[in-house]
């Protein structure tokens, strides 16, 4: 129950979060979830209308996501019995489009002693003449976590809807030196030059968070290799590893390996880029730092145990992830529901190889509608420029391109920033004066603005170079006590901005979820928001300047967002 005691920690750090804002609740009246006692229609408004959920109930992970002769499916870790953490099966959706979703009959539950406390974490893998067959930790009677096997019963069914365990299960048992409850989350099989099946799966070792790698010549009978394919001392567990090839745009663009890991210390996504060699069966990072807070950053916010894919219909990687509620245990309960998905992302190798770059998938457009289009805005110091035409602030798309009408003003760099971005961005917040920045957007804004969350960018000037500072702020976002208003950021590698002068941002607003990419997808920061002006009124979409250097608006593009039909069946 390793994870069951994380949830607990952070539901612990939560509570005495929320002490403090229990003052504030006697002297208000809240319309939006505080008990289970709560309207359930106003509760419905942090609900999303086209990020992926499902009815009711809690979610977490997604697991093995594939495309499978033309249908893409999605499985999920879910609670069919209520609102918080617990009885963890797969459910299971399918969709054309990976925007709109059917729901099906649940893929893999508690039956067999091999997994009757728990289906976990897993992947998908399409073994030769086309056969799917899913990976999964089961928590079995011992509550050892053990790695299971599942096949689809029918393969004519377009849908595969039913799931069956053979009675050899568990393929692979926590013996030796790895620990029985920090061993989990199979990844995606691949094939070695020798012909065999290769899967990694997460783990602590001796203290080191790991992916431990197996090697299979039938998918059945596995033999753990020598050296994991990866480990580091800088951090505990890894859950969720993922590891494939990245691609970078273009015809005959440098690939490199990405092993991505999910770190439960701090319950954010994290990526190393390197060479995978095939002699030895080991991953080797360029960067090898011993310290997690260097490695590479899926996305700086809410956003956990992301589960890719490649897509085979249209060439790309797309990867999903878990967003978890940052209200309160007891607002879940009210609400019905916890847990969402982000909008899937394509993911490819930036052409200087250095970092990934991540964008929501094209079919995402198809729900725009609506469309505003501004142009050449001047943002003076201290402006604040409201987008007045976007008619639901709540439901939408903004894409803006940022003009900076010169760096002169860009403060130092102080080099140990790069270590705590998010720390910088709560003291450099949104109102604090700044020279290049800070400028962005307020999301979710009430009418008098003391409700917003600002997404912004700050520019610093280093030894050769310009570093942008993206934040996203949530500590304004909602005047309702007992929220988790955590402030997220990171540094953005922009290339060459002294010539360019221009940064790009792009947020997709859903009622309780704020994604943002800047720079074109080289930083992602996912946040959960909960403004009591959704419940109580209107929210407003604003652009704003409080650098002291004018930066220009060169165009600005927003649209509603139509609902999309997710799991609606
Ligand atoms: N969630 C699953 C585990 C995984 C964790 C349990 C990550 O398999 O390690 O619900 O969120």
């Amino acid at each position: 129950m390793a994870v069951a005691v994380s949830f607990f920690f952070l539901f612990l750090y939560f509570s005495l979060f929320f002490e403090n804002g229990e003052v504030e609740a006697n002297q208000r009246v809240f319309l939006c979830p505080q008990s289970p006692k709560v309207n359930s229609i106003v509760s419905k408004q942090y609900r999303t209308a086209y990020h992926f959920q499902p009815p009711k109930n809690w979610i977490n992970d997604p697991n093995g996501p594939m495309y499978y002769k033309g249908i893409y499916h999605l499985f999920y870790q879910y609670n069919p019995n209520g609102s918080l953490w617990g009885n963890i099966i797969w459910a299971h959706s399918v969709s054309t489009d990976l925007i709109n979703w059917i729901r099906l009959e649940p893929a893999l539950e508690r039956t067999t002693p091999s997994d009757n406390n728990g289906c976990w974490s897993g992947s998908t893998t399409i073994l030769a003449r086309d056969r799917p067959v899913v990976l999964y930790t089961g928590i079995d009677s011992n509550n050892r976590e053990v790695q299971n096997i599942a096949y689809p019963v029918n393969l004519t069914d377009p849908y595969l809807r039913k799931w069956t365990k053979p009675t050899y299960n568990p393929l692979i048992q926590p013996v030796g030196d790895l620990n029985s409850t920090e061993f989990r989350d199979p990844t995606t099989g691949w094939v070695g030059k020798d012909g065999l099946w290769r899967i990694a799966v997460g783990a602590e070792l001796g203290g080191k968070g790991a992916a431990i790698l197996y090697k299979s010549i039938d998918f059945v009978h596995w033999i753990r290799a020598k050296d994991p394919l990866h480990s580091s001392s800088a951090s505990g567990v890894w859950e969720c590893p993922d590891f494939y090839l990245a691609v970078a745009d273009g015809d005959g663009g440098e690939t490199k390996y990405v092993l991505k890991m999910s770190l439960r210390e701090t319950l954010m996504d994290y990526y190393m880029l390197g060479k995978y060699d095939k002699e030895r069966d080991i991953f080797v990072p360029n960067n090898a730092a011993n310290d997690y807070r260097l490695w590479g950053r899926i996305d700086f916010g809410n956003f956990y145990a992301s589960k890719s894919f490649f897509d085979s219909q249209k060439h790309r990687r797309i990867l999903f992830a878990w967003s978890n509620e940052s209200d309160s245990a007891s607002d879940d309960v009210a609400k019905g529901w916890a847990g969402i998905h982000t909008i899937p992302r394509t993911v490819w190798l930036d052409s200087s190889g250095k970092q990934l770059l991540q964008w929501p998938i094209e079919e995402v457009e198809s729900l725009r509608t609506d469309e505003v289009h501004l142009q050449d805005i001047e943002l003076n110091t201290g402006a604040v420029s409201e987008v007045r035409e976007l008619k639901k602030a709540s439901q939408a798309d903004v894409e803006a391109e940022f003009e900076l009408h010169s760096l002169e003003r860009a403060e130092p760099l102080d080099p140990n920033w790069l270590l705590d971005p998010q720390k910088l961005c709560e003291e450099q917040s949104a109102s604090a004066p700044g020279g290049v920045g800070p400028f962005g957007l307020l999301l979710l804004a009430s009418d008098d603005l003391v409700e917003h969350t600002a997404v912004y960018f700050r520019v610093y000037r280093s030894q050769n170079n310009y570093m942008v500072l993206m934040c996203s702020d949530q500590r304004r976002s909602s005047l309702r006590p007992g929220l988790y208003k955590p402030t997220y950021g990171g540094f953005l590698d922009v290339v060459d901005l002294q010539k360019e002068r221009r940064i790009s941002l792009r947020t997709l607003i859903d009622h309780s979820v704020i994604e943002s990419f800047g720079g074109g997808g080289r930083g992602c920061i996912t946040a959960r928001v909960y403004p009591e002006a959704l419940c109580t009124g209107s929210t407003h979409l604003h652009a704003f300047n409080n650098g002291s250097t004018t930066v220009k608006i060169l165009t600005l593009k927003a649209w509603n967002m139509r609902k999309a039909k997710i799991n609606e069946n």
